[in-house]
Order: C-alpha cells, then structure tokens, then sequence
C-alpha cells in the first residue's frame, strides 16, 4: 500500500528530506512556513536563540501574539516585547496583538496550498482548508524548523472522508466535524491524516472546511486535508493573494487505508456535551436546556461567514435577559468587514459584547461562565475546568445554535428561528495589514528585551544508569494538556518561566502533586490511553521534567505530548492493561540498565521489588528519538550536531 497518490503523499513527496514514504517509517520532511503564538512563542524562541543562528532558514515565518493578551501585569506585556524583538532579529513577521487569531490570520494571509507549514499549537492543522499540510508541533521542533532542521513524522495512514450532498439550512462545517468525533471519537484519528473529497467539498467554502480541519486536531490526527481547487483560488483572489494559489487534488488512483463517507445533506445539528469534544449528541437530544452564557469566536468558529450568520440572526433581536453572549472576530480583516457592513451594529444592538479579537475565552483568558453555569460555545474544547471555572458544563456547537441559545435562553433546534439567512462569501476583503509587521530585509542587530518574568530555559540532567522512583501518580484515559498545566489568566502569564509555571503542575486536579514532587525528587507517572492529548504547549512536558519525572508508562500516548516528552527527555514506555492495573500509586519502580535498554532494546522489564513482580513495558522509539533521549533532551541533542 502506498500513499503516494493522496494529496498527503503529493506534498509529503515534494517535501521529503530523508526516508522511505511507507506508513509507519520515520521521515524527515522540509518545511516551508511556521507558525509560533505568544503561548508557546517565548519558550520557542528561547530555544531558537541556544541554537545560535542568525536568521531563521524558512520561506515565511510568522509570530503571532493571541493567547496571553489580558495585560492585568507586566508579564504579558514583556512577553510581547520579546517576540517584537525576537522576529526583528531573526527574521520573521510579528503579527501584533490585535491583529487576530494565528490560524484564521494565516489561512487568510500566509496559507499556500501544496506547502507545508508547522505550527506551535494544536490547531495549525486550520490551514489544511486550503490545501496545506499543516502540522501542530512543540515549541522545540518548530525553533528547529525555524532553523531549517527538516521536521520528523510518522507517515501517517491516510483516511478518505468522502462528502456527499449538501449540508441543510441551519447545519453547518461544525456538524461535520462533530459528526466524525461522534464516530471516531478523541483517539480516532491517532497516525492518521484525513482527507476530504468527493463532489460535497465543492459545497463548502475554505473558512467552512478550516473549520472541520481545525477539530481534525481534536480526533488526534497528524492533520486534515482539503483539496485546493477553484474555490480555494477564489478564497486567496479575495485575500489578495490569488498569484500564490495552486491545484491540489488526489490523483486518481489514490490509495486510501479507509474511507469514511458522509452525506452531508443526512447531518443534523449537533452538540458536544461536557466534558470532551466527542461526547456529541443531537441538539434535539437536550432541548430546554438553560443556558448562561454563549460565547462566539475561536480559530474554529468566527470567520466572516459564522459570524456574519450571527449578525444576521440577531438582526432586530434582544438576546434573552439571563444570557450573556461574547463574540470574538477571529481577524482584523473580517473584524473590518464586520464593521463596515454593520454587523457588529446589530450584534450590539441586540446585546452582544463584542471582545477583543483573540482566543479570550476559548483558553480561559476572560469570561468564566458564573459557577455551575452551562455555556454554549462555538469553540473546540471543553475539557473540564478549562473555561476558568471548574464546575461549568461547557457545551461545543455551530454558531447557528449559539446565537438560537443566545436569543432563547435555552438550547432550541436554530430552526426555530425562521428563515435560514443566505450568505454569500465576499469577493474581496478589506486587505488590512496595519498590524502586521513585515521582517527586515537583512538581519538586524538588537539587544532582545527580556522581562524580569522570562527566565532561560532550565538545565535538564542525562537519564541516570539506573530508573529508581515511585508512582507519583496513576490516571486514566484521555488526559489532557489543560489536565497537566492548566491555562487561564493567572497561569498563562508564566508560559516563560518554568519555575513558577511548575507549581502548577496538575494542580486543578491533583493539589498534592508539586508538594510530592519535592519531597521525592522523582517520580513516574502511570496513565491510561492517550496520555496527553490537546494542546502543543511543551511546558506540560518541560515542567513536569522540571519537578522530576523521569518517566511516563502510559496504555498510549497522544503524538504530539509524546514528542514533547522526548525532547524534553522523560522516557515515554508503553504498557498493556494487564500491567497497568498491576501498577498503584506509591509503588517503587526500579528499571536496571536503563542507558543500555535506550540504546538497543525495545522490551524491557519494569520491577517492583516490594511487590516482588517484574513487568514487561516497551519502549517504541526511533532511533533518533533513542538519542534524544540519551543527550538529555534535543537541546543538548541539537547543539551538539548544528
Ligand atoms: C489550546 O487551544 O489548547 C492552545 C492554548 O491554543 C494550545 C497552545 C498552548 O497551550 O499555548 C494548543 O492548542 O496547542
Ligand atoms: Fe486559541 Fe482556542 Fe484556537 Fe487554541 S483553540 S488557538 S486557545 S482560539
């Protein structure tokens, strides 16, 4: 089986830099764009400058400021005059706070079909609407892009969701998505990359197939691929930019590890119910249910079609007394737009408030829902805790049924607000850059300002001859990076200080957990599937190292925490049920030879001398991560070798 002809293989090909393109192998693939936010952009840059070079190597790179935008101290602010001056120095745009969200702000202004860009966040897959291979990574593995060290990937298998139909009035690209996680579920798309063809694609514009590349994320997928055919063309004439378009399609005989098809005129709305994007029901299923407040926005969800069909919903409206409803735009250009046409006048009128165009809410920088409060969002996770407040019943859904639930007070079917409002895309958006930052043209010499809040990366030691610490900790399924180091607007001002960001180490969930971590001064962690999934941030990886764990033994890891780990040198294993349920908290472990079994050896033996049991677990590792790994991480790894 090859998968040279799906439009993966094509850009996978054209890219590759080393190994065989058979799924399964390690390749190496160059890249030609990156994406860096503020969140992960300080740690990334950080890592940049240790690797001493004077420019960065790719076509285009971009740091954008998004996340940390709530200045209530210096942190944020100082944060965002280092990466001013970071993409100065090296090179790169600098996207200003304000200017929107890094994935709507790329698709609309960098996004090339047929190139390949790799982002430090989740949801760069976004730009896969329009043709691009688009890849989330650690913070780590973008510096190294940015330094024109070519990206390290599985080749993935690669699933043909094939679209059928149209979508009906009142569903929309938020449905699809919706639909495949009801189907595949958080840990369906793990090695996987899904592309999407057959004659339905032709019926979504490239803001509504983002918005289901975007989620792809959260299938746990590589990433999610559209076809870059005359609509996308016509989406970058808008852009001003039709001269960087290019055809992308499969090639006919395209061979596929799956097909998934969908009908698109056979989907319904949908919710997805607390606490997981996956856990998704019929809206129908929960009529009536009271809602506090809806929140509009997200790279997900607030380009100018979603949030010019909540204009036109609201038009003439009161929202209902008991809700409060937010709305982030996603870019300044569709912001423009907005006010330009009026929209944002009605959205007001009716009772909107209107926030800053950023992710806000989505990664709890502002607007907790009140205690117990269910909130209806059009965003793309709803991990426990992660809207601020931890007993909130956050539920994900299209804007359509927001803005009903906005207007009713309750969850109603969006049908019941009347005749479906026929938008139709723009042919030209208004073109605005003033926030955008171009870099020089040579490099540049500056002194990077460093606030007193961004300290240099932690010194990490090589793995130790012998592994001999306790269960600090044993989880289940699906935890997640919100699960490990929270966001929120008290911890994401310290994403550029490990110490303090370390105290925060599971602390929504496990409050004991940094208090442990200090009297022992190592410890592993025993988890369930998909160790990890969500977000990018390697600071769920680097502060956990920090506190001392050395190793995680997990059921199944998500891929890009997994990556994170290893660059950050705790040791991934993989164990099978039967071990794990034979592993407690508190239990010593003791793994010998453990520098041998890193170079060589895929089985091993974990022991429990107090249990007197010595389990099997496996280590699954390339070999370049095997010496990653050894170095005591890829910094050390890297230094060594540029
Ligand atoms: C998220 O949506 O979880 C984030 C916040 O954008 C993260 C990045 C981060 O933690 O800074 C992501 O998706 O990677
Ligand atoms: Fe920002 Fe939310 Fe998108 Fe993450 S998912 S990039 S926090 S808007």
């Amino acid at each position: 089986m090859t998968i040279e002809g799906t439009m993966t293989g094509q850009i996978l090909r054209k890219s590759l830099r080393e190994g065989e393109l058979e799924p399964g192998n390690e390749i190496r693939i160059a890249i030609d764009q990156t994406l860096t936010q503020d969140a992960t952009g300080t740690l990334a840059f950080l890592e940049f400058m240790a690797l001493n070079l004077p420019r960065v190597k790719t076509e285009v790179s971009v740091s954008y400021v998004d996340h940390n935008t709530l200045q209530t101290g210096f942190e944020n602010a100082d944060d965002h005059l280092f990466l001013r001056d970071c993409a100065k120095r090296f090179g790169v745009y600098f996207s200003k706070p304000g200017n929107g969200i890094c994935h709507q702000v790329h698709l609309e202004r960098f996004g090339r079909p047929f190139k390949t860009l790799l982002g430090s966040d989740s949801h760069t897959p976004t730009a896969g609407g329009l043709g691009m291979l688009a890849v989330g990574a650690g913070g780590m593995d973008v510096a190294l892009a940015m330094a024109g060290v070519p990206f390290p990937m599985k080749v993935p298998e690669v699933i043909n969701v094939r679209l059928y139909g149209r979508l009906p009035d009142w569903v929309s690209a938020k449905d699809v998505i919706l639909e495949l996680l009801r189907r595949l579920s958080v840990k369906g798309g793990l090695g996987k990359v899904f592309e999407y063809t057959g004659p339905g694609v032709k019926e979504l514009s490239v803001y509504q197939r983002s918005c289901i590349t975007n989620m792809g994320a959260e299938l746990g997928a590589w990433t999610s691929l559209f076809p870059s055919d005359e609509i996308t063309r016509e989406f970058m004439r808008a852009h001003g930019r039709e001269g960087e378009w290019a055809p992308l399609f499969p090639m006919e005989d395209a061979q596929y590890h799956g097909v998934i098809e969908l009908d698109l005129s056979s989907l319904h709305p949908l919710i997805a119910m607390p606490h997981s994007p996956d856990n998704v029901v019929a809206v129908s299923e929960l009529q009536g249910l009271k809602v506090d407040q809806v929140a509009i926005g997200s790279c997900t969800n607030s380009s100018y079609r979603d949030l010019k069909m909540v204009a036109e919903l609201l038009k003439g409206k009161r929202i209902h007394p008991d809700v409060s409803l937010v709305i982030s735009p996603g870019s300044r250009r569709v912001f423009l737009m907005l006010l330009e046409d009026g929209s944002i006048a009605q959205m007001v009128k009716a009772g909107a408030r209107i926030l800053e165009l950023a992710c806000g809410p989505c990664i709890g920088m502002g607007q907790a829902p009140p205690s117990g409060g269910v909130s209806i969002r059009t965003f793309n996770r709803n991990f426990k805790g992660r809207s601020g407040t931890e007993d909130a019943e956050v539920y994900l859904a299209s804007p359509e049924v927001a803005v009903a639930a906005a207007l009713k007070g309750r969850l109603v079917s969006p049908s019941v607000l009347g005749g479906y409002p026929k938008l139709k895309e723009p042919d030209r958006y208004p073109l605005d850059d003033s926030l955008l930052i171009p870099p020089d043209p040579s490099p540049v010499e500056l002194n990077i300002r460093m606030g007193p809040n961004i300290r240099p990366l932690p010194h990490l030691p090589a793995v130790a001859e012998e592994i001999d610490a306790t269960i600090v900790l044993k989880v289940g399924d699906n935890i997640t990076t919100d699960d490990i180091l929270p966001g929120g607007s008290k911890v994401l001002p310290l994403r550029s200080n490990i110490e303090a960001i370390s105290k925060y180490t599971y602390h929504r969930l496990f409050p004991d957990f940094v208090e442990k971590m200090k009297r022992l001064g190592k410890g592993i962690i025993v988890a369930g599937e998909n160790y990890g999934q969500g977000s990018s941030r390697e600071h769920a990886a680097l502060a956990p190292r920090y506190l001392g764990i050395v190793m995680i033994l997990a059921k199944s890891f998500a891929r890009l925490h997994r990556a994170n780990l290893i660059n950050y040198g705790i040791i991934p294993v993989q164990i099978e049920e039967e071990v794990y349920v034979q592993l407690q908290e508190g239990d010593q472990i003791r793994v010998q030879g453990m520098l041998e079994i890193l170079r060589k050896r895929e089985e091993f033996y974990v022991e429990v001398p107090k249990k007197g049991i010595k389990l099997p677990a496996n280590l699954n590792l390339s070999e370049r991560e095997r010496d990653i790994v050894l170095a005591g991480g890829i910094l050390n790894y890297y230094q060594r070798i540029l």
